[in-house]
């Protein structure tokens, strides 16, 4: 069966969003506008999977909404919302947890980097995690899924979840009228210069919102000297840059640092070190700095703007979260009588 193409991406409301989340999800977001339906959520019911203080995090639901407008999403033609206001999102998660295998939960990386050593304490949806990450997606029966390379194997887990309802209910699903499959295997959109984007302290590790030094990565809300002194003080290496791609093999820093600058200035690796081939550091650092002010400072005075009306954010994520109800609802409706429930 042939689906309707629609992209769906989530971020987590989780605080410092960064240069990480801007060049492998958000940014990526933006792009796809012009030849997909999109649906961009502030994932909230993801991000109390660990603690959230509830005094903050109205202000870091705004924040992301803020940052997907401010990056240049636009909420009329496309769907802008929170999770949390749309009740089928953990409904349908509820199926998936009933599809799902627990070996298939066992295997990911996430929960296992995320819980660490204590396992046993570690909340039980942030074991789920990734069921309701496929709910997420097939609730709309998106297709196409932008994200950062650390989300690939849960995108994987969103694809068996499909074929394994399309499988066990598929005689139900074609007595109802819905042809073979009624869910989408959804594809992966990791593409990019920036899919892995690495702390600036240790490039084996990634950037991410939960590193307790800030030193590790970007905000998109610093300001023009934090980033000067970020990069400044980015772990390198001594030696000058190579100038070809292959010489960034076993230096992960350069790479990362090479690959962040191809990102922001929308060209490629190679592109970069074809001017900045033996360059110095030093040299290099201040070019980078100057383009992520250049490409980032816009973006923190309109988050900056928007963040100052709360109310109007609180009416996009309103007017956003009612359209997606629209849609969401009908494919419960669907799940519901595939499953065998008895509804009104
Ligand atoms: N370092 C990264 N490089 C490229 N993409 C990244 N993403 C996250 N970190 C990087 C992508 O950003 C999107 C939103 O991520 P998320 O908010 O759902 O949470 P996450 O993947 O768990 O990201 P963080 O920032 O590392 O948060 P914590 O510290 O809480 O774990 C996703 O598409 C993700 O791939």
């Amino acid at each position: 069966m042939a689906f309707k193409q629609l992209v769906f991406s989530g971020v987590q409301p989780t605080g410092n969003l960064h240069l990480g989340n801007y060049l492998g999800a958000i940014k990526r977001f933006v792009e796809l506008q012009d030849r997909y339906d999109c649906i961009y959520c502030v994932v909230d019911l993801h991000a109390i999977t660990v603690w959230q203080e509830p005094t903050e995090l109205p202000k870091t639901i705004r924040e992301v909404a803020a940052a997907f407008i401010a990056c240049g999403i636009d909420p009329k033609r496309h769907i802008v919302f929170n999770q949390s206001q749309v009740a089928e999102h953990a409904e349908l998660a509820w199926v998936f947890n009933c599809v799902a295998r627990l070996g298939w939960l066992n295997r990911m990386t996430q929960f296992k980097e995320k819980a660490g050593k204590d396992r046993e304490n570690a909340s039980v949806g942030l074991y789920a995690y990734p069921t309701l990450m496929a709910a997420d997606i097939l609730v709309y029966r998106a297709t196409h899924v932008p994200v950062g390379e650390d989300q690939k194997q849960h995108l994987e887990l969103s694809r068996d979840v499909a074929q394994k309802f399309n499988n066990d209910f598929g005689d139900s699903i074609r007595m109802h009228g819905f042809g073979d499959a009624f869910f989408p295997l959804p594809e992966p959109l990791i593409t990019g210069e920036a899919t892995r984007v690495m702390s600036l302290r240790d490039g084996t590790k990634k950037m991410s919102k939960s590193d307790a030094s800030d030193q590790s990565r970007i905000n998109l809300t610093d300001d023009a000297d934090a980033i000067a002194q970020k990069v400044k003080r980015a772990k390198t290496d001594p030696e000058p840059l190579p100038s070809e791609e292959k010489g960034l093999a076993a230096r992960p820093e350069a790479d990362n640092l090479v690959g962040i600058f191809a990102a922001l200035a929308g060209t490629t690796r190679a592109g970069v070190l074809k001017d900045f081939g033996n360059a110095q550091f030093s040299t290099f650092k201040a070019a980078l700095t100057e383009l992520a002010v250049e490409k980032l400072s816009p973006i923190a005075a309109e988050m900056r703007r928007l963040q100052a009306d709360p109310a109007a954010i609180d009416a996009i994520l309103a007017d956003g979260s009612a359209r997606a109800r629209t849609i969401a609802g009908e494919t419960m409706k669907a799940v519901k009588d595939i499953v065998g429930f008895v509804r009104a």
